[in-house]
């Protein structure tokens, strides 16, 4: 079934030159772009869009790191697009990601790892109306 998940190629993936090839690579693997726009989260975006890691050790890092910069989000459509987007970046940890994967590829270390992606459907509808209104989505 077609649906949608959503992205966000990370302050790393911008700063480092890389979205034009994480870009590529989402459109040779079948994603149509949905959405899409360059934006700067503010501190309190991320604590929100973050909120289930608030309890985690490493969630003022993630805050720090998400804001440092802008983001490229994403609203993608494909078949089965959360699981097989998951499946594109790789794990969470790029140390772990399987070769070929956006993470194994252009991510640096478990906190700065490149790309984001929802992990369910739910999340990534809530995710994408977090960054996009229904006029920004085609
Ligand atoms: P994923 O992005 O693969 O869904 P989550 O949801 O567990 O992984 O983590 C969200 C983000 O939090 C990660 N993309 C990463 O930037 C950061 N993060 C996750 N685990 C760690 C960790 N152990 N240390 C530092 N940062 C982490």
């Amino acid at each position: 079934m077609t649906n949608r998940t959503f992205t966000m190629l990370k302050p790393d993936s911008v700063e480092k030159g890389n979205v034009g090839a994480i870009l590529e690579k989402i459109n040779a693997s079948g994603f149509r772009i949905v959405a899409m726009k360059l934006t700067h989260m503010t501190r309190r975006d991320a604590e929100a869009f973050y909120a289930i890691h608030k309890e985690r050790p490493f969630f003022g890092e993630l805050v720090e790191y998400m804001t440092r910069g802008p983001v490229v989000a994403a609203i993608l459509e494909k078949d089965n697009a959360v699981e097989d987007f998951r499946a594109l970046i790789g794990a969470t940890n790029p140390a772990e990601a399987a070769e070929g994967t956006i993470r194994k590829l252009y991510a640096s270390s478990i906190g700065e790892n490149a790309v984001h992606g929802s992990d369910s459907d739910e999340n990534a509808a809530i995710e994408g109306a977090f960054h996009f209104s229904s006029r920004e989505q085609f």
